[in-house]
């Protein structure tokens, strides 16, 4: 598509929407201000580069055996860098700390620190990339049972404690460097495979082992902290610690945020309509957005009802300064950066058809009882020229128009990602 003919269509569009008082200039102002935090691990199939060989476990599953998995931090990061080319908008990279970089030499959980992300850091410091961070509880001889923080033997607590403390100064650490607050997040794996008798004692020395972990001063300017629920996982079926209820009590009571994955829940249930419902009551959401298929499978989102409905959600609550957008899925079936770069256009693109909806006049509507105008509005909106904003928008950006970035994409395949079953000729394993 040549620019000329976009330009000529997103002036037509914007004489469309401007006919339903939605101002579309405004619109990719508002979007520009929303940061999409990309989820490192979408690269190696959450396999991190650490020394140890231990299974991912945790309930975590990756399916798929396609080429190109990157093998250590130079190679991921190469791959961030074509994503970040290729998906429009502001960006922020989620980090999880079995993605340390130690030069070869194994660091145990209970020891990571600032020095061992500092190459992260760097690279970001050098995009104006926010960083985001986690704990890592899985993929570790001691959490080969599936219990971290609420193992009954407390030696075992005590070590995860450790990761968690460290993991808390890396983070504040990231943040203080890059200058944008870092969100560190905390995912438990802990649950169970068949029903549990006691299922409050494992709850309680899990809020006991938090209590501890968040005791410990962390400079809030750099740092936030959310907490991540689960509804189960393969090998924890019927029990999970960390719960949307005790999750959701626990970030309450102790006034941290709470992430929202869209995998988390029941099969009926929706994130969307949790966003206005815990918003005025946390000091924050961290969304995951991910795509279940019948379980928490972790497809790469598409622009479907729901991911649409978050977007919308996002958008008519207008609390930005206390909601961070992040992707969660990691498809080992297809091109892994093909695969991060279509989650990342697909969000950004169901937050520009949220931005692009006629709000103020669709609010008056509800407000008068005027239901039928509302779904006639509504119904209308669907087929308004967004795809003509979109492709202004990528250009604007300097990201690739239409499906131009599958070219990018093939090309760093057959140069890049198809060699891989080589050994790595340099860089790093942590
Ligand atoms: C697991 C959680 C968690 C992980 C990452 C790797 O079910 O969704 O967020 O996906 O931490
Ligand atoms: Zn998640």
């Amino acid at each position: 598509m040549t620019e000329h003919r976009i330009a000529k269509t997103y002036e037509l569009a914007g004489e469309r929407y401007a006919e339903l008082g939605v101002d579309v200039e405004d619109a990719l102002r508002r979007l520009a201000a929303i940061p999409i935090s990309l989820h490192c691990w979408q690269g190696d199939d959450v396999g991190g580069f650490e020394k140890s060989k231990a299974e991912l476990g945790g309930g975590l599953q990756v399916t798929g055996g396609y080429p190109g998995r990157a093998r250590n931090a130079d190679e991921l990061r190469n791959d961030i860098d074509q994503v970040l080319a290729l998906a429009p908008g502001r960006h922020r990279l989620n980090l999880h700390a079995c993605y340390l970089e130690n030069g070869g030499r194994r660091v145990n959980r209970d020891a990571v620190a600032p020095e061992h992300f500092q190459g992260w850091i760097d690279w970001a410091g050098a995009r104006g990339l926010g960083l985001d961070f986690n704990p890592t509880f899985f993929a570790h001889e001691k959490a080969s049972d599936g219990l971290t923080l609420s193992h009954p033997d407390k030696a075992i607590r005590d070590f995860w404690r450790a990761h968690a403390k460290a993991c808390r100064r890396i983070a504040a650490e990231m943040g203080r460097q890059t200058g944008t607050p870092c969100l560190i997040n905390f995912w438990m794996p802990d649950g169970s495979k068949d029903t549990p008798v006691d299922r409050l004692a494992p709850r309680r020395r899990m809020a006991e082992s938090l209590d501890d972990i968040f005791s410990e001063p962390l400079d809030g300017n750099w740092a936030i902290e959310s907490l991540e629920s689960k509804l189960f996982g393969i090998g924890a079926e019927s029990y999970t610690v960390v719960s949307h209820e005790f999750a959701m009590g626990y970030a309450l009571s102790r006034r941290k945020w709470l992430c929202l994955d869209t995998g988390h829940f029941h099969p009926t249930e929706v994130v969307s309509d949790k966003i206005s419902a815990l918003l005025d009551v946390l000091p924050g959401l961290l969304l995951h957005v991910s795509r279940p298929v019948r379980w928490d499978s972790d497809h790469v989102i598409v622009l479907d009802d729901e991911v649409r409905a978050i977007a919308q959600q996002i958008v008519r609550c207008d609390q930005l300064d206390k909601l961070r957008v992040g992707l969660d899925f990691f498809d080992a079936s297809i091109n892994r950066v093909a695969a991060w770069v279509i989650g990342a256009r697909t969000m950004r693109k169901a937050l520009l058809l949220a931005l692009l909806e006629p709000s103020a006049e669709l609010k008056a509507l509800e407000l008068a009882g005027d239901y039928t105008g509302r779904l006639a509005l509504l119904e209308e909106c669907k087929t308004l020229p967004a795809h003509a904003v979109w492709d202004h928008y990528c250009l604007a950006s300097n990201a690739p128009v239409g499906l131009d970035w599958l070219k990018t994409v093939r090309r760093y395949e057959a140069d890049t990602l198809g060699r891989r079953s080589r050994p790595p000729e340099r860089g790093s394993i942590g």
